[in-house]
């Protein structure tokens, strides 16, 4: 076996490919183990059921992409993904989470939605698990997989009802991103930040997958070309943005679109756990927007609340003003 870092997981899912962007662009060695269903080594280990999984050079396992990139920040400090400002360092941490969890519904949702997609996530998804398959057991894998997803998408806010909510937000990031990456090539300077990472781990499958492919190419190119940059971007060297200067518009209009997207959602899934509730409803975007409640976002919603609050009082009053005014305060405070 392999000694030193072993990322196991596979080019269809979006966490894995965010955790071997990461380890490339920070020059941390590692094998890139997409061999048989890594999902087995995530429970051989008793951890949570979930890929990727990252083996240690010390043999600990450990999965979850967020608290993995964090973990890595403490053993290797050189090219760090955490930018060098508090204020901005919690904002690539609010716009990783946003990544991680709000864009997230989009990957879902485009690929098993539309025919073509589910069609073609079946078969990269077997053949990245064992490439040369006797034909019956082929089909019956792919149809099995499709049906274990197709049955999650309502639990995770897939539905038909949805659907408008969840595609206008594909589009807005798009523009958006498009924009911001042909000013400045990642999103807290020249030099990839976290959030950029998780960002990248959804849409880099989006960016495959055909219905949302199509859109991206056509509607925003640059996006396209950023992610195929940050795949691997270990010969990138750059700077963070100046940390006195005004966030550039179109940093702040991501966070508005967090502030008007994902905090809602965080803030009225909180209170329906709270309240026993087996439904989120809420208006998104002047839509309806609703599913159940989801204990993992619990935990990210405190996380960026604890976050906050723990911020010293200078950084505080950088912070917060950028906060209010993207209307992401509230939510946080
Ligand atoms: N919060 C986790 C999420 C990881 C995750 O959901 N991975 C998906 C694949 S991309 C998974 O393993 N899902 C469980 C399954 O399909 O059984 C992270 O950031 O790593």
């Amino acid at each position: 076996m392999a000694t030193g870092y072993i990322l196991y997981g596979f080019n269809p899912s979006p966490y894995s490919v965010k955790m071997r962007a990461i380890l490339r662009y920070r020059r941390i060695p590692f094998v890139w183990n997409a061999i048989g269903n890594p999902r087995d080594v995530a429970v051989a280990a008793n951890l949570p059921p979930v890929i990727p999984v990252l083996r240690f050079p010390d043999g600990r396992l450990m999965n979850d992409s967020t608290p993995l990139a964090h973990a890595l920040e403490r053993e290797h400090p050189e090219r760090s993904i955490i930018p060098d400002d508090p204020a901005h360092a919690y904002l690539a941490d609010l716009l990783e989470d946003f990544g991680d969890e709000w864009v997230t519904k989009m990957m879902f949702h485009y690929r098993w939605y539309y025919a073509a997609d589910r069609a073609f996530a079946q078969a990269w998804i077997i053949t990245s698990r064992n490439p040369v398959m006797v034909e019956p057991e082929r089909r019956a894998g792919m149809q099995a997989f499709n049906d274990r997803q197709v049955g999650r998408m309502a639990l995770v806010g897939c539905t038909e009802q949805n659907r408008p909510v969840i595609e206008e937000s594909y589009r807005f990031l798009l523009d958006t991103l498009d924009r911001h990456v042909r000013e400045i090539p990642f999103l807290f300077g020249s030099r990839p930040s976290l959030a950029d990472f998780g960002l990248f781990g959804q849409l880099q499958i989006l960016s495959v997958d055909p219905t949302p492919m199509a859109e991206m190419r056509e509607r925003a190119t640059d996006v396209y070309c950023w992610l195929l940059r940050l795949d691997d971007a270990s010969g990138v060297e750059g700077e963070w943005l100046d940390p006195m200067a005004p966030l550039p518009d179109t940093l702040t209009a991501l966070l508005r679109h967090c502030g008007d997207t994902y905090l809602p959602f965080l803030a009225a899934n909180m209170q329906a756990l709270q309240e026993g509730s087996d439904e989120v409803a809420l208006d998104i975007m002047g839509r309806p927007y609703a599913q159940a409640p989801f204990r993992y976002q619990a935990k990210c919603h405190d996380a960026l609340r604890k976050k906050l609050a723990a911020l010293p009082g200078d950084v505080r009053r950088r912070l917060d003003p950028v906060l209010e005014q993207t209307g992401c305060l509230r939510y946080l405070a």
